[in-house]
Formats: C-alpha cells, sequence, structure tokens
C-alpha cells in the first residue's frame, strides 16, 4: 500500500511578520506529535544559485531585476529536482513529501511574485510564469501585520527591499494573488502573541496534514 504523502505548507507574509518564529514553532509541534516534519526557506542561501542571491540581498553585488527574479525561482526548482552527479535529478521536495514527510517552508513562489511586481515595469503575471508548475502549497498561510506593528518589532535591516515604502508595495501584491481561489489561502493575524499566533497556524496545519494524505500532490499555476 502506497505511504500517506507529506502535506506542503508555506508561510508568507511581510517583513518580520514572524515567518521564520513560527516555521520552527509548527515543525516542532509536527515533530512532538508524531508527525514526521521538516522546515524548509526560500531563498535558500546555501547553494551557488542561493548565494549570488544573498550577496544581492546584501546589496554587495547588483543584478538586474528581471535576471534575478529568475534566480530567485531557480532556487526553489534545484530544490525540487536536485542534479547529482550527472546520474539525472534526486528529487528533494517532492521526495520528501511521497516519504510522508510534512514541509514546512518560509516563503515561497507567492513572495518572489510579489516582491518582483511591487518594483515598476513588472506585471504579476509575468512574475508567477517562471513557478507555474512547481509544487503547489496545500495551505498558504499568510501573516498579517500592518507597518506600524511591524516597526514595533524593530528596525529594518542593512537589506535591500528593507524600506517602509517597496514593503507597502509588496503588500498591496500580496493582496492581488490571495485573490487566486484555486490556493487555498488563510490569513493569520500576526500581531497576537508568538503562542497565539502558533496555536491558530497549528489549527490549519493539522487539519491541511490529515487532509493532504489522501490527495494527490498539485501543481502551482496550473
Ligand atoms: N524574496 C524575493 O524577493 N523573492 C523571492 O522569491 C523570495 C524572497 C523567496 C529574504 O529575506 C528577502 O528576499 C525578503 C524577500 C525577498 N526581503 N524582504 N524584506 P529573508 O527570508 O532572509 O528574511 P525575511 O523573510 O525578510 O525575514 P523577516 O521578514 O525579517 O522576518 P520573519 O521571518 O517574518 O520574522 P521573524 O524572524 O520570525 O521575527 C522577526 C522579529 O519579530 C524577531 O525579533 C521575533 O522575535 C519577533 N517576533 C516574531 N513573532 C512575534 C510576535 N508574535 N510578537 C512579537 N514579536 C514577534
Amino acid at each position: 500500500m502506497a505511504r500517506a504523502r507529506g502535506a506542503l505548507i508555506v508561510l508568507e507574509g511581510v517583513d518580520k511578520a514572524g515567518k521564520t518564529t513560527q516555521c520552527a514553532r509548527l515543525v516542532h509541534a509536527l515533530q512532538q506529535s508524531g508527525r514526521p516534519a521538516e522546515m524548509m526557506r526560500f531563498p535558500d542561501r546555501s547553494t551557488t544559485i542561493g548565494q549570488l542571491i544573498s550577496a544581492y540581498l546584501e546589496k554587495k553585488s547588483d543584478l538586474e531585476d528581471h535576471t534575478v527574479h529568475l534566480l530567485f525561482s531557480a532556487n526553489r526548482w534545484e530544490r525540487v529536482y536536485h542534479a547529482s552527479n550527472n546520474r539525472g535529478c534526486r528529487p528533494l521536495m517532492k521526495k520528501k513529501l511521497e516519504e510522508g514527510i510534512t514541509l514546512v517552508v518560509d516563503r515561497y513562489a507567492f513572495s518572489g511574485a510579489a516582491f518582483t511586481s511591487a518594483k515598476p515595469g513588472f506585471s504579476l503575471d509575468w512574475c508567477m510564469k517562471p513557478d507555474v508548475g512547481l509544487p503547489k502549497p496545500d495551505l498558504v498561510m499568510f501573516l498579517q501585520l500592518s507597518p506600524a506593528e511591524a516597526a514595533l518589532r524593530g528596525q529594518f535591516g542593512e537589506e535591500r527591499y528593507e524600506t517602509s515604502a517597496f514593503q507597502r508595495a509588496v503588500q498591496q501584491q500580496f493582496e492581488e494573488l490571495r485573490k487566486d481561489s484555486t490556493v487555498n489561502w488563510q490569513v493569520i493575524d500576526a500581531s497576537q502573541s508568538v503562542d497565539d499566533v502558533h496555536k491558530s497556524i497549528s489549527s490549519h496545519s493539522l487539519h491541511t496534514v490529515s487532509a493532504a494524505q489522501s490527495l494527490p500532490l498539485g501543481e502551482l499555476w496550473k
């Protein structure tokens, strides 16, 4: 009998919404309850492509806007199928999901589309295209936090994109993306305490982990 697959769960949101904190809490809680789970994050700065992205975000290098958008997407694709020693491709995300491991992912293609389309001259449609066909999340939780509340969590850092005006433009693009009813979006009030946000995220996730067991893994935006 085929093994029940894991769920693909994504956390999205603006700067300082608590995505990383909540991904770690959720993975820990799932593991404690006997459900295999692992965390992933994008950009994954550990790969060769990820290092190019990291240097760009840290303003150590400049990249043309279309080019860096495609690099962010390539950084996701390389974690779906990872080329290994010319012996073909070793699937990463897909294999783990098939093995019954739930993946909790800190940012995904939605950040890719929202951040680039917030730049002048980019349409959301163009920005979504390179990620069409990625493994489709079973659940995308958007951690909603106002710019004023985010500011209480500390100043913006030194990285590219960390300005109030750009983050507002990104919020608007996320709002557009959330109109897509083919994606299972849940908006979470991220202004609550860490524990209360976790409770809300856990409850959506447990439901999703059970439901995903009997559903095929979809393809994003197809
Ligand atoms: N990007 C892109 O352009 N294209 C793409 O395709 C992708 C990404 C995937 C990557 O940043 C940048 O790349 C990002 C988008 C762009 N640019 N921006 N802005 P990253 O992933 O390396 O870092 P980040 O995602 O920007 O992290 P973050 O937003 O700064 O943080 P967070 O993960 O949402 O929050 P946190 O680290 O869990 O918490 C932040 C602080 O708030 C921390 O001190 C916590 O202790 C505190 N916190 C967390 N929760 C709470 C609650 N509930 N109450 C009070 N305080 C809290």
